[in-house]
This record gives structure tokens, sequence and C-alpha cells, in this order.
């Protein structure tokens, strides 16, 4: 132990100055830089005798009792510091050092040697994807660097870890960073899943007989990727709620507990993206020991540094340990080891936080003689640790996340770490192995062609073989099947129960039609009044109950079960919570209490659309992932919707995921007082670009019930990669009976639902409403009928979407097939024997109705709401968009003016009559 005078002497300096240099002096706790910290000035009166001297006993206890105690000593030394009145700046940073150090390393269990030379192979191949396809195609694209800095955390994945999916056990999870694909599309191809023909169609996907697609995309490539990644920071989030949701499966007895394993790989740069961190409290709070996250910190993104005036690794380190994650930082290679033991005070692992990512970008692409100028030469007794070394030696110092042990040693820490995530910080180079065509460059993201010089210097460096010619030509390589690295390769994944990734589907198909769950529903409510949203809960809660799918139900709310009338679930089925109810709820005595329970059903996400939509795609895309059928439901302010999370709307179509979205609330005049910001207009228009969404704007309880019995059967009899959006509304009114046969016409977007009685009437109108519109539209016909002798036909159209989708597919088979007799869009036949004016209105923008427009027997007069919402009622809503039923009554009989069938003075009259100012303000620009 240091003297004890010494300590009595001055404390504090001592205390500042050790704490400054386990800060490793640089990035403070809110990730930015002190320019003053680097140059922390020695306190006076400290010498590095003193320094030493508590290093040492450090040292010594350490060897003595172990890290627990010297833990509990440092712990009690700065409880000790801070009640004698030392400020200790606050950090949840290590020093810039591996947080393995040698000595705990475990013993690599594989063929070093051999899996290099598997890596190189794989390596050259990558390269060779995209140089070949640029060749061919210019400009057509394709990354090298990314893969170039991460093929070593990838092959210690595949040749130690990551585990297949069997019969046996479920498998490990692994999402890719989206740009190292042509890397695991090059391991594919040793392992011969991918042909070299595929490979030579590398994002070129259209010719003859297929190609590999630029990112991993499950509607691709069914069979091969599970997890579309590319757009940055979903897949960080997704692979959360993706652990989360495995604990889930277990707790309610769904699925065994397994120790299987959720990877997820992802870029420094891209933990920019506010989804990247914005979930990592939940991983730790859900104690998801099931999760890593390995993050490439190759320091660069695509235009530059990362943090070019900081250190990302520092402050990514400082987000999760804060967050309360388990943190590994893999940040020097081996042979760092050997100086970093010479170190005995310290002074390197100081100097290693004391720059800024850009000066260590720099070093990448400099020589060694720079590196001991500029890094080691900043102290006299720096340079002496690194004299025995040449130059050369000192360039090759290698980086902690191109070292295989080192690796190795952080992923089976992570692996057998207890009780939370694990996030492991690679330092790694990006275009690792590039050379002068992009090692460490600003520029080498884009890379993509490299000149005969590269190309050889390339090969030569990862020993490929292949002679100077042939090099140029880049060829694919693959060893004979019977080779060692074939054979090893092999091997490795046979141990590891299979070939990653790959996708398949694994569950077994409902069987039951469920028809006595949703006929009570074609009846009507017998005048009560209720709205959908209240008729689709009480859907839910009879499919909860059902022997068959109750169990494979997942609704998912993100703290809007109230709004929705949802509260009498969470005593019925309860809201899961992985740690039970661990007190009394407040409202325990009343019947709908708040209950948490360990195999609660209900997906209480709290205020996160994005978190609740990855959860639904965690349970939507289960049938794959873990064979397993459930049917997420999961309903949401529908303005926060497409509006908010599209994109993982469109991951979750790419991804293949099954289920129900019900925008809830929706509709920009049908809820009133909430105003600008939550009148959905738009989701149905959101809704229009995904391809494999149904999206449907029903008005009435059967029409709900049809659409998702039948996509149900859909989805989970039939195993269509479909899922739905169904608004779903607050107004209440009476439920009718269903119309008839009207079955197909729900669920192919229209059918007349209530014919006008007059058939004398040379006045026609056709009268299309959707939602609670439809019931304005219903008044619009007693309106016309009674006040100006028109008789209007009203069809409810649950659906503008399918009615287009319907007409322009009919249109191009028409075209593709000109020769023979033409198809009719659905839309079209619906309308052949409908005289009249047409008019369609809807609670979303105008352009709903109107794209169907063409293939309507006449012109149409659509009316919506583009516009900004206000704050007001229905009705003064309804007045404001002029989407009521006398707007509607209004356009029908200027259709007819407009037809001459009736006069002008009698639309002037009707507007007077009507009580409507033709000088209101246009809510399209007020
Ligand atoms: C949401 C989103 N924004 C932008 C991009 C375009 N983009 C692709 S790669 C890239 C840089 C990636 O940097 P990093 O995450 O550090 O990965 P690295 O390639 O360095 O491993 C960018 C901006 C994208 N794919 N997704
Ligand atoms: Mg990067």
């Amino acid at each position: 132990m240091p003297q004890a005078n010494r300590m009595n002497r001055d404390p504090s300096d001592v205390m500042n100055n050790d704490t400054t240099a386990v800060n490793d002096g640089i990035t403070l706790n809110n990730g930015t830089t002190d320019d003053n910290a680097t140059h922390i000035p020695v306190p006076h009166g400290l010498d590095d005798l003193e320094v030493r001297e508590w290093l040492e006993s450090l040292d010594s206890v350490l060897e003595s009792s172990g890290s627990e105690v010297a833990t509990e000593i440092l712990e009690r030394l700065r409880a000790h510091a801070t009640v004698s009145g030392i400020d200790l700046p606050f950090t949840a940073n290590t020093p810039y050092a591996n947080t393995i150090p040698a000595r705990l390393e475990p013993l690599f269990p594989g063929n070093q040697e051999l899996e290099r030379r598997i890596k190189s192979l794989i390596r050259w191949n990558a390269l060779a994807m995209v140089v070949r396809a640029n060749r061919v195609e210019h400009n057509i694209g394709g990354h090298i660097s990314t893969y170039a800095s991460a093929a070593t955390l990838y092959e210690v994945g595949f040749n130690h870890f990551f585990r297949a999916r069997t019969d046996e056990f479920e498998g490990d999870t692994v999402y890719f960073q989206g740009h190292a694909a042509p890397g695991i599309y090059a391991r594919a191809f040793l392992e011969g899943r991918i042909s070299a023909q595929k490979l030579e169609n590398f994002r070129r996907e259209l010719k003859p007989g297929g190609g590999l697609s630029s990112y991993p995309h499950p509607w691709l490539m069914p069979d091969f990727w599970e997890f579309p990644t590319v757009s940055m920071g979903l897949s960080p989030l997704m692979a959360i709620y993706q652990a989360r949701f495995a604990r889930y499966l277990e707790d309610r007895g769904l699925k065994p507990a397994t120790d299987a394993k959720v990877w997820a790989f992802l870029g420094d740069g891209e933990t920019d993206e506010p989804e990247s961190l914005g979930a990592i409290t939940l991983a730790s709070r859900e104690r998801l020991d099931n999760l890593i996250f390995v993050v490439n910190c190759n320091l660069q993104r695509l235009d530059g540094p990362v943090r070019g005036n900081g250190q990302i690794i520092q402050e990514l380190e400082s987000a999760f340990r804060g967050a309360g994650w388990n943190v590994i930082k893999v940040l020097w290679g081996s042979e760092w080891d050997p100086i970093l033991e010479r170190d005995t005070e310290g002074l390197l692992v100081k100097r290693m936080g004391e720059l800024v990512d850009g000066e260590y970008q720099k070093l990448v692409v400099e020589s060694g003689a720079y590196v001991r100028q500029h890094f080691f030469g900043s102290d006299p007794r720096l340079l002496q640790l690194v004299e025995p070394l040449p130059d050369e030696a000192l360039r090759r110092l290698r980086l902690g996340g191109h070292d295989p042990r080192k690796v190795y040693a952080a992923y089976k820490a992570a692996v057998e770490h207890k009780g939370r995530p694990t996030v492991i910080l690679a330092r790694t180079i990006k275009g690792y192995g590039l050379g002068e065509a992009g090692e460490g460059k600003n520029v080498t993201h884009q890379q993509k062609k490299l000149n005969e010089e590269e190309l050889q210097e390339f090969r030569s460096r990862f020993g490929i073989p292949l002679n100077d010619q042939d090099c140029i030509e880049v060829p694919f390589y693959r060893p004979a099947e019977d080779s060692v690295e074939i054979q090893y390769l092999r091997a490795r994944r046979e141990a590891l129960g299979g070939y990653v990734p790959q996708r398949s589907v694994r569950s077994q198909p409902l069987v039951a039609d469920h028809d006595e769950l949703f006929n009570e529903f074609y009846e009507g409510s017998e005048g009560r009044e209720v709205s959908t949203t209240m008729a689709y809960v009480g859907m839910l809660r009879k499919m909860l109950r059902d022997p068959e799918m109750g169990k494979l139900i997942v609704p998912i709310v993100p703290d809007e079960a109230r709004t929705f009338g949802m509260e009498s679930l969470f005593r019925t089925v309860g809201i899961y919570s992985s740690s039970g109810q661990r007190y009394q709820p407040v409202d325990v005595n009343t019947l709908l209490y708040y209950k948490e329970a360990k195999d609660g059903q209900i997906l209480e996400e709290g205020i996160t659309e994005a978190g609740s939509m990855a959860s639904f795609i965690a349970a939507g895309t289960a049938y794959a992932t873990h064979g397993i059928n459930t049917i997420p439901f999961f309903i949401y302010y529908s303005m926060f919707g497409f509006q908010r999370i599209a994109d993982f709307i469109w991951a979750a179509a790419d991804s293949r995921t099954r289920g129900f979205l019900l925008g809830g609330t929706a509709g920009r005049t049908t809820l009133s007082g909430e105003g600008l910001q939550h009148q959905d207009g738009n989701s149905h228009v959101l809704a229009l670009p995904v391809p494999n969404l149904r999206a449907y704007d029903p008005a009435f309880a059967y029409e709900i019930a049809v659409i998702i019995q039948d996509g149900i059967r859909r989805m989970y009899k039939d195993g269509e990669s479909t899922f739905y959006y169904i608004t779903l509304m607050n107004e209440p009114y009476a439920m009718p009976a269903m119309p008839g046969e009207v079955k197909d016409g729900i669920l192919r977007g229209m059918y007349k639902f209530r014919a006008s009685e007059n058939k004398k009437s040379k006045l026609r109108a056709q009268l299309f409403g959707s939602g609670s519109i439809l019931r304005e539209a219903l008044q619009a016909q007693d309106i016309l009928e009674q006040k100006y002798g028109v008789a209007a036909d009203v069809w409810s159209v649950t659906s503008y979407k399918a009615l287009y989708t319907d007409a322009i597919e009919t249109e191009r088979w028409n075209r593709l097939h000109s020769g023979e007799p033409p198809r009719v869009p659905y839309v079209t036949q619906s309308l052949a024997d409908a005289p009249g004016a047409l008019v369609a209105a809807t609670d979303y923008l105008k352009t709903l109705p109107s794209m169907v427009s063409k293939w309507m027997p006449r012109r149409l007069a659509a009316l919506g709401t583009d516009g900004f919402g206000r704050s007001e009622g229905r009705q003064a809503l309804r007045n404001f968009f002029e989407v009521d039923a006398r707007f509607i009554a209004l356009a029908a009989l200027h259709e007819l003016q407009q037809d001459g069938k009736i006069e002008p003075g009698v639309v002037t009259k009707a507007i007077k009559d009507l009580g409507i100012d033709p000088e209101k303000p246009n809510p399209v620009t007020s």
C-alpha cells in the first residue's frame, strides 16, 4: 500500500489525477471532447513514484485477492473520496483498452491458420463480386470496405458461435449489417449454397437464373435472408424486441426456454440513427442476456469519420453502460499485449485514450515511422516501449476487431454473460486490406473498382492462389470440395447445426374455419350504438378465447388500451411482464385492475410505436423464426402509424410479416377534438406503396369480421405473405346486419350497401362512402331523394387500395394480351349498371377515390379531407372539410347539372337551402 502519510498529505491530487487517467482524459460523460482534458496538468506535488506505488499496490491486491476484492477497494476509495469532499467527475467510461485483459483470454479453439485462409478466400470473393458486377454494369454499386472491416467479426461467429435452426434446437438469430452482404454471400458460395452464376449476378437479380439482392431482403430471397437490415437503425431496435419476444414465448409456454441468442451486427455510423440506441434500456430492464450487439467500430461512415473530433467507442461505451449493458471493448490485437505488459505505468493506455478518432484514422493510412513519431513519440518512455520493434512491425500492430483470438474471447464472454445484454465494441479498419485502394480512406465506402496493381496487391496480401494475369480478371475462387479449407468450413457448420443465414417456414397452419367466432358480428348490434373499435375489441375478446388460436394471439398496444376500450383484457389475459407483478396495483379492488403477469398475453409496450412495430414484426415472423404461428394485432393511434414508423412497416413487408395493424381513432373528421396532429386523413394514402399490405376502411362490424376472418385464413391457413391495415373509428352508431351476400364485395373493395327504392326517377346518382363517412352518404341519399327527387344508391367502399390494385393488374393483363377478350376491373364490373352522377366521400385525401375514377363509367366527384385538421366536433369538421351529407348531396346535384340533367338554379338554391357558405375558407390551404 502507499504510505499513509503520502495519502494524507494530499489525497485530492492523487485521486483527481488517477481518475483522469482512468477516464482516459478525453471523453466526458456526454460524449463530447474536452479540449483541455487532454492536457490536464500534473497536479503540483504529484510525482511518478507516487502513482506507481498506487498502481503496484492495486496489482498486488489483484494478484493476491482477485478482481472482486480490487473492485470493492476501488468502490470504497471512491466513496471515501466523495465524503472527503473530492468532486469526482461522473464517467461511465473505462480506459481506452480491451475489456478482457490478455491474461483472462480463453484458448482459441479453432485452427487459426485455416480459418485465416478461409476468411481470405471469402474476402476475395466478396471483393470479386462487387468488382465484377461493376465491370459488367457501370455504377451497379455494392460495397467492399464494410465487409473488409467486419470479416473477422463474422468469421469467428460462423466458425464458433452462430447455431443454425434445426429440429432439435431453435437456433440463433443473426441480424447482418446490410452493407456486409457481399461477405455473407461469398461465404455461402464457399459453403456450396450459392452458385458462381448467382454470385456473378450480384445486384442483377433480373438476369436469367436470378441473382443476389443488394442487401438482406427476405422478400427477394425468402430461403436465405431472415431480416432486412439496410435501412440503418431499424435492425438494432428490431433485434432488441426479437430477443424480448423470445422470452415472451418462453414465459407463456409457447416454446421451451433455450440459450439461443440474438446477434445484431451494426455499423458505428449507424448508431447515430435514433432508433439504434432508442430501446437499449428496454434490453437491460428486461435482462435480455440472450441479446448481443456487435458494433463494427471502423470509426468511419460514408462521408468520413463518425466522430473525427471525439471517440465513438467511448461515447457508445458510456451510453450502453449507462443503460445497464455489459460492454466489452475489443480495441487492440494480440501484438499489443507484450507492449502493454512492458508498460507498468499505464502510460500507453493513457496515450491510447488521448487520440481523437480523426487522428486514429490518419495512423491507419500512414507509415510505421509516422506511427512511431506521432503516436509513441508523445513521451520518450513510450518510444522506449517500442524501441525494439522495426517500423514495419508498428504498422502491423493489429486492431482488436481483426484479431480472431480477441474477438473469440469477447464472443465467449458475451454468450456466457448472465443477467444483462452485451454490446461488443470492436475496433476495425474500414476497407481493411484494400491498401492504396481505400484502406482507412474517406472514400473507401464507395470503392467499387480496383486497378490491376491494387488487385494483385490484395491477392498477395491475402495469399489467394491466383497468378498476376488471372488475378486481374478477378475470378471467383473456390478450392476443391475435398480441400482442407472446404472440409474445415463444412465441419464447423455441421458442428453448429447447419448453415446460417437460412430462412424457412416451420410452423403448422391453422386448421379450423372459425365461423362460429365471427357469425355473431354479421347480425348487427340491434340498434345499440357501438363504434367499430368496440366491435373489433369484441372480436378480439372472442378470438382470445378460441381453443385453437386463442393462445397464438398477440395483442400489442403502445399505451392506448384505454383509448380503445381494451382495458377489460388487462384482467382477462393479463399484461406480459417478465418479472410478474411485484406490487399491488392501485386499482386492485376494481374489476378491471391493471394485471401484469409473467404469462400475460398483452404486449403493453408503453409509448413507442417503433418498439410496438418491432414486436409486431417479431410476432408476425415467428412462423419462420420460431416455427410458431403467432397472430399479432397491433392497435395504435392511426396518425402515429404510417406517418411515424412507415419504414418499420416497409421492413415488416420485406420480412413477410403476417398480422393485423389496426389504425385506431382514424379519419380526419371522425376523431373529434384532437386537431391537427392527431386527425388522420393520410394513412390510407401512405398504405398504398406497401405491395403486400391489404388496407381496409370498414364502416360496420360485419365488414371487419369478414376482413379479419379472411385474413386469418389467408395468412395462417394458406400461408400467404400478406398483412393487413384496418382503420377503426370511435364514432358510435348502430351496426346494421350484413345485407345479404356481400362478403366478396367487402374483400374486393366495394359493394352496394343500400339501393334507392325510387325506381322511377330519371335523376340518378351513385354515392360512395367509407368508414364513418358512409353514414354521411346515407344521409345524403335521403336528402337527394326527399328534396331533389334524385334516386341515389349508396356503396360501401371498404378498400380503394384493393380496387386500385385490381384495376392496374387487369389493365396490365389486357395490355399484354391484346388479342384476347379483355378483362374488366372489379370497380368497372360493379358499376356496369349504375347510372347517374358519381360522388365519393372519404375521410382521407381526395386522391384515394380519384385514383380509381378512370375505371369508373363516368366522371367522379371526389370529396376528401386534404389539409390540416382542426380541434372541433365531428359535425363542424365535416362542414369544414366539405365531406358531410350536405356536401355530398351538393356534389351530386352539381354533377347532374354538368350533365345537363338539372338547371344551374337548382344547385344555387340548394347551396342556400343546405346552409353552405360558398365563400368559406378552403380547408386544403387554410
Ligand atoms: C436510414 C439510412 N440512411 C442512410 C443510408 C445510407 N448509408 C448506407 S451505408 C452508410 C454509412 C454506414 O456507416 P457505418 O454504419 O459506420 O457502417 P460501415 O460501413 O462503416 O461499417 C450510409 C449513410 C442507409 N442505408 N439507411
Ligand atoms: Mg463505420
